[in-house]
């Protein structure tokens, strides 16, 4: 069935204009003033609203089995959460365990995702090496529609990987027309700090984060751009919670070395404070790698992204009930570390970017929807307000505000980071593949809905040709 938006206010990344929308068989199909209703069409009316691309998150982590629980939120109750804020994508992780094939893990967690509402992609975590991951690697970019690879620089003993593996990965990524993506934290220097904090008796999560200061992420973001920067390769540093990191990405960039950076909504509007809080379950709750920083770095993140050197906004949506985190009560490096925030990350962005006048409404579309897809290649199908593109698009309601609870959210998780925050601008009514599926408060997912996109690699840059052509083998990329 035919689905006509009437009398919105189109806003894309590059302007906005008054115009009507019609969908039609999961599509944009006309766009442009007082468009006719065709026969049988349902009529939303976006008087006053404005019509953008709907979200994409490229960092979430539904049901990820991680330091011995499952994370609480599963890929349909994450996935309607996010319809409910405004999300109508996410691009998840598959994290196989270290010595695990990336393939069978890549079909384990595209099982798991059967059940999402909203459509879904996967970057692809490269967590060990062998001939065979270099092998997989190239399987998944070539016949499975994966352009990023992640590695995390930190969780020693589990999934960090060393240098070394960075180097041959990058170059197979680079090789392969894929982008690299890192968490960017020194895992060996965060294992030294919790063995010496728990060494002191500081075992409440307040030792979480003097484990992780900004200098570890900072070195990790300076490690990874350098190793990039020698192979030619593309990176993608995610989470990015310091001025250190940011820094470190603005000036590869002024060198013109191909480096993004995704910041957290979250990291964006909370500070440390919080592990202050004597209540271990409210303190726990907020414990995430990277962790909350000093209030200073918020105003440098605020700066990368409304200066274009953080192109992206994301949640890193990882849920742990209180049940769970306690698991760390008396041994901070033992509470399983993730927070929530996929239904809320656009009104956190609109409230505090835009209404602040820190960024525009063109620029909110850009760092909540069009750059992620276009850094993943999947614009414009995604992130676009154009005939062609899915009809995955937000009626936005710029004045109207809520309450962040976790009385009222969808997310599964007994705990908002946001509690008791009032935020305006919402999504009044969510679309998702044509069909309305968040209207006036009310949820119209259906189970399954989602699909898998495919993201295509890149066509090879002149480095990877160039070192494909300066020797037998490319540099780096030993088997
Ligand atoms: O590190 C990540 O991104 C995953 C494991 C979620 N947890 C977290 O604390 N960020
Ligand atoms: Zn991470
Ligand atoms: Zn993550």
């Amino acid at each position: 069935m035919s689905l006509l938006i009437r009398g919105g206010e189109i806003v894309t990344a590059d302007r906005r204009y008054r115009a009507d929308v019609l969908c039609d068989a999961g599509l944009i199909q006309a766009i442009g003033p007082d468009l006719e209703a065709p026969t049988g069409a349902e009529v939303v009316d976006a008087g006053g609203l404005l019509v953008m691309p709907g979200g994409i998150d490229p960092h979430t982590h539904m049901e990820l089995p991680f330091m011995g629980t499952v994370a609480s939120e599963d890929f349909f109750s994450g996935t309607s959460a996010g319809l409910a804020g405004g999300t109508t994508m996410i691009i998840d992780f598959v994290i196989p365990a270290p010595g695990a094939s990336l393939l069978d893990s890549f079909h384990t967690w595209r099982g798991w995702a059967e059940k999402a509402a909203a459509d879904y992609s996967f970057h692809v975590a490269v967590t060990h090496w062998s001939d065979k991951v270099h092998e997989e690697m190239g399987v998944l970019a070539r016949e499975h529609g994966v352009n990023s690879f992640k590695h995390f620089m930190a969780y020693k003993g589990a999934i960090m990987v060393d240098d070394d593996i960075l180097l041959r990965s990058f170059s197979r990524a680079l090789e392969l027309g894929a982008i690299p993506t890192v968490h960017a934290e020194n895992g060996e220097a965060v294992a030294f700090m919790q063995k010496a904090l728990l060494a002191q008796g500081i075992t409440g999560p307040e030792g979480h984060a003097l484990s992780r200061p900004p200098t570890v992420e900072g070195e990790a973001a300076q490690r990874a751009i350098a190793i990039a920067g020698l192979l030619g390769a593309p990176v993608y540093i995610v989470h990015v919670s310091t001025a250190e990191a940011t820094a470190a990405i603005a000036r590869a960039r002024l060198e013109g070395q191909r480096v993004y950076g995704e910041v957290l909504a979250q990291q964006l509007v909370i500070d440390e404070s919080v592990y202050e809080n004597k209540d271990f379950a409210t303190a726990a709750a907020y414990v995430m790698s990277p962790p909350f920083r000093p209030k200073h770095h918020q105003k440098a993140l605020w700066a990368g992204l409304v200066s274009g050197q953080l192109q992206t906004t994301a949640t890193d949506h990882c849920a742990f009930c209180a049940p769970q985190k306690a698991a760390g009560r008396d041994n901070f490096t033992l509470i399983p570390n993730g927070t929530a925030g996929i239904e809320d990350r656009m009104s956190v962005l609109w409230h505090h970017g835009v209404r602040t006048g820190r960024l525009t409404p063109e620029e909110f579309v850009a760092v909540t929807s069009t750059n992620t897809a276009k850094i993943f290649n999947i614009h414009p199908r995604k992130g676009a307000v154009e005939v062609g593109a899915d009809a995955d698009l937000v009626l936005w309601d710029p004045d109207r505000s809520r309450t962040i609870s976790a009385k009222t959210h969808h997310q599964k998780i007994d705990f908002n980071v946001y509690e008791g925050m009032e935020l305006t601008g919402l999504a009044a009514t969510t679309i998702s593949q044509g069909r309305v599926v968040w209207h006036k408060g009310e949820l119209r997912t259906e189970r399954g809905a989602g699909r898998y996109i495919d993201r295509p690699c890149f066509p090879p840059t002149l480095e990877a040709l160039g070192l494909l052509n300066a020797t037998a083998k490319p540099v780096g990329v030993a088997r």
